[in-house]
This record gives structure tokens, sequence and C-alpha cells, in this order.
């Protein structure tokens, strides 16, 4: 049976990244998205499907030896929230699926898949913690914070029984933060506002944009961010780590923590005629103030090396405004 890799969600904010950042990888992907595929890459497999079509992900599964998945397929913050059944279609009983699917392959094949799940910063609440460690009281307010807890403690049950049973899937997580990509918007979160203002100022400068950008959330409302690169990077140590000897399977990780207020003051250092106006939204910003302003990283630095490399003004200046400058001037 051929060896694959299975990517879910392959057209989203992460897994389009990830898959371009695997292209040279002579390993068979499969690209599993609701939507037609957007790229084209060498040695991948095209899906357009839905994950909880189980007849067809059973399939997938007895058709190649798959080693590892990247399961990325999900509703985000806001959209959960306006399709709450929806989002315990895909975001609960979809993964669980993929999961369990996973599980019955290893166990059948007498190893370990393993097993790669993006949780969020969306699990903690309801006060807003400063410094969030994993080990934190958390209870979600949000549907989809209650979606990626509840799949965080499966997955961590499932690996436990793996690991008893010497086969099924090693089960590794991220509680992801906000995350900023010079090369693609997001949409249907609560911390878009971050990307969002950071392309609205690029294209006002670079394409004759709107010169001003509508914020939700208030201005002196932090959450911590991670760069696209740093994610995935982050994704692929924790993956490629031959073993993580820790009960705990859901890690923080961050780059930096930031307010509305101090990234369009960064911002306007180089596109200086950018502008905002505040227009706070109740359901968004009710969220916001649930999420942790910063995160703990040091369980990731010490189970999985995870580090950073840039403060709040080489962030932007080293990193994220090149990197969209280019990214407007080639598109
Ligand atoms: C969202 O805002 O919903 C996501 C997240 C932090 O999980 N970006």
């Amino acid at each position: 049976m051929k060896k694959a890799i299975l990517v879910t969600g392959s057209n989203g904010e992460i897994g389009s990244q990830l898959l371009a950042s695997m292209q040279d990888s002579p390993i068979t992907k499969i690209a599993l998205d609701i939507n037609e595929s957007i790229t084209n890459y060498d040695n991948t497999i095209y899906i357009k499907d839905s994950i909880t079509n189980s007849e067809n992900i059973k399939k997938l599964f007895n058709q190649f030896k798959i080693t590892e998945v990247y399961h990325f397929a999900a509703l985000l913050s806001q959209t959960a929230m306006n399709n709450p059944q929806l989002a315990k279609e895909i975001n609960e009983e979809g993964s669980k699926l993929i999961i369990d699917t996973a599980f019955e392959s290893g166990s059948i094949n007498k190893n370990f898949v393993k097993f790669f799940f993006p949780s969020s910063i969306a699990v903690y609440g309801p006060r807003k913690l400063i410094k969030a460690k994993e080990t934190d009281i958390i209870q979600p307010t949000t549907i989809y914070g209650k979606n990626k807890l509840l799949i965080e403690r499966y997955g961590t049950k499932k690996h436990e029984e793996s690991h008893q049973n010497n086969a099924g899937i090693d089960f590794r997580s991220i509680r992801f933060p906000g995350i900023i990509s010079p090369y693609t918007i997001p949409n249907g979160g609560t911390t878009d506002f971050a990307p969002q203002m950071l392309h609205a100022a690029a294209v006002f400068l670079l394409k004759n944009g709107e010169e001003e950008y509508e914020c939700k959330i208030s201005a002196d409302t932090k959450l911590p961010f991670i760069g696209i690169e740093e994610a995935i990077n982050s994704i692929i140590r924790i993956m490629n780590m031959e073993d993580i000897a820790s009960q705990l399977r859901s890690f923080n990780i961050q780059e930096i923590s930031l307010t509305p207020s101090q990234i369009i003051d960064t911002i306007k250092k180089e596109f200086p005629n950018f502008s905002i106006k505040y227009n706070v939204e109740e359901k968004l910003q009710s969220v916001a103030d649930t999420w942790p302003d910063s995160l703990n990283c040091e369980k990731a630095k010490k189970e999985w090396d995870f580090s950073t490399q840039y403060d709040h003004n080489s962030f932007f200046m080293d990193y994220l405004i090149p990197k969209i400058k280019k990214h407007y001037e080639r598109n």
C-alpha cells in the first residue's frame, strides 16, 4: 500500500501554506477540502469532499497507508457562532471521524499514525487571562471553543488508548493564537482584524484601496498572535519529533501580543495615510474579552523546542511588511 499524508482543509489559511511547504516532498499528499483545489502540486491527490463523508474517509485509509494526518478542516469562531449545528457536525463529529479512522488504521497496521490537530486560544475563558498556561482553568464560552476543547480531550484520550495498545494514533496539538499571514486574508474569525488591517493598508497604498479600515474590536483589546511562517514551522517541528514524552498533548505558542491601536500605530509608520475607525461589534468583542491577552509558551519550548525570533517592531518591520509588499507587488 502506498504511503501518504492526509491534509484536510487543504485550501484553508494554514492547510494551503502547509501543503505549499510540502510540495517538494516525494511522499504522496492527499489534499482534502470542501472547495475546489487552488493549487496543482506534484505528488498530490486533490479530493473535493466533506470530512463528514465517512464512506470516502474510510476508503482513503484503506487505499493508502496514511502515516500522518494534518486536520485543518473547521469553521472558525464567528462562523461557528452563526452556524452552531454545522460547527458541531464539522468541528466535532467530522474531527472525531478522522481521528477514529486514523486510530483504526494504525491499530490494523500495528503502527502509530501521527495526528496533528490545530486547537485554539478559544478553549480559554470566561476570564481574560494573562500569560495563560495549558493547565489554567478553561471554560470556553463560544461554540468554537467548546468544539476545540472537546476534540483536544478526545484526541488525547485516543492517544492514551493507542499507547496502551502500542498502536493507533500519536496525537499532537497546538493551541493557535490569531494567525497573521502576508499572503491570505481570513474571515469568520474573531482575530481576523489584525491581518485584515495589515492587508487593507497594503492594498490602500499599493492598489489604491480604501484609506480607512473599520475595526470591530476595541482599540485596547490585547490578543496573542503568530505569523503564518512560524505557525507552519511549529507544526512541522512538533510533527517531526520522534516522540513527545508528555501527557500534555495541546501546547500554547505565540510570537507577540497586540492591540488594534498598537497595530495601527506600527502600520502607519509604513502606510502614513492609512487610518482606522472603531465600530465595536458586541458579538466579536464579547468573545475577544474571554480569550487570553498572552500565552505562556514554556511547555512548547521544553517539549519540542518551540522558539520565536521577533519583537514587536521586527515582527512588522522585518517580517510582515516586507512580505506583504512583495505579495501585492507580485499579484
Ligand atoms: C478565530 O479567531 O476564530 C481563530 C482562532 C484564534 O482560533 N483565528
